[in-house]
């Protein structure tokens, strides 16, 4: 297997929607012992500590949470992607998933920089495709994917250094997705995989037929995985439950496709609350989701003892 220098960093955002707790996720993962799972497998880490906000003077939004919160994230995190780039792969600890804005969009221009492409596969319940002017409930984490394929109401924002076609976006597990998101993604073709497809079909077919584009291309992959793309039963530590997610089995199968395929260059791994787990699972699931993407081999998974 291919040694990789990974870089951990943690993004302890929580701004991007009204529940808190998802602060704690970076301490969560290390408590869990996300450093250790992946030097056994070789590789070397290097744990970047955690990434404050840049403090941004617009005001806040009368619909919108805190949304120079949100700014000042997405450029912190914009920056600490495009360095953690040029010398590993990073796995950002987050985090709720508005940290996504920041990451992404510091992958797309570390790729534009290098001259390849850049898809993304978002593995979550939601699709997170709400601009600012169709969210209801005004949190932000329901919207980076709209903002990083260049969907308009994102003004405050830091303007994209290259925007990613939807069409270099894949979601896999989907299983609530708002009105005014579904009428956008008919329109914007991502390549989406919802629950009762993966039922029917199984979680390899789609997930290999996205990898091929993205070989064919010869672009860069970024993943982006929500714990409520997990079925609550096994991953509880959520804020936004769905019931009839991905089972572990389904989850760890894609990591390893992911794994074989070699093309990850990048790993956000969001919505951990660690206040609503359960002494630890979700956490440690995580984790060795994580591990089965850089490497672990399907014997080498460990007996869990709380
Ligand atoms: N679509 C809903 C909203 O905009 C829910 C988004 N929540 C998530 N997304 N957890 O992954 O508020
Ligand atoms: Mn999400
Ligand atoms: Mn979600
Ligand atoms: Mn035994």
């Amino acid at each position: 297997m291919e040694l990789k220098d990974i870089i951990l960093v943690g993004a302890p955002m929580d701004a991007g929607k009204r529940r808190q707790g998802c602060r704690m996720g970076p301490d969560a993962y290390r408590v869990a012992g996300l450093d250790q799972a992946l030097s056994d497998l070789g590789h070397t880490i290097h744990d970047w500590g955690d990434v404050q906000a840049e403090i941004v003077d617009i005001p806040q939004h009368p619909h919108l949470f805190a949304l120079p919160e949100c700014v000042g994230w997405t450029r912190a995190l914009s920056k600490v992607a495009q360095d953690a780039a040029g010398q590993g792969i990073p796995i950002f600890m987050g985090g709720d998933h508005a940290l996504s804005m920041g990451t992404v969009a510091g992958m797309a221009a570390h790729a534009a920089r290098i001259d390849r492409p850049l898809f993304v596969l978002w593995l979550d319940a939601h699709s997170d495709f709400h601009t600012p002017d169709s969210t209801g409930s005004g949190n932000l984490h329901g919207t980076p994917v709209a903002y990083f394929t260049g969907r308009p109401g994102f003004e405050d924002f830091p303007p994209l250094p290259a925007v990613i076609p939807t069409d270099r976006v894949g979601m896999i597990g989907l299983r609530s997705v708002d009105p005014a998101e579904r009428a956008a993604l008919e329109h914007d073709r991502a390549m989406l995989a919802d629950m009762r497809s993966i039922d029917e079909n199984g979680i390899k077919a789609p997930l290999l037929a996205f990898l091929d584009r993205v070989r064919a291309e010869n672009a860069l992959l970024h993943v982006s995985l929500d714990v409520d793309f997990l079925d609550p039963a096994v991953a509880p530590a959520v804020g936004t439950t769905v019931p009839g997610g991905a089972t572990e089995r389904e989850a760890h199968l894609a990591m390893e496709l992911l794994h074989e395929s070699g093309l990850v260059c990048s790993l956000d791994l969001v919505e951990l609350n660690p206040f609503l787990d359960d002494r630890g699972r979700t956490a440690k699931l995580m984790v060795d989701l994580a591990a089965s993407l850089m490497g672990r081999r399907i014997f080498d998974r460990p007996t869990r003892s709380f």
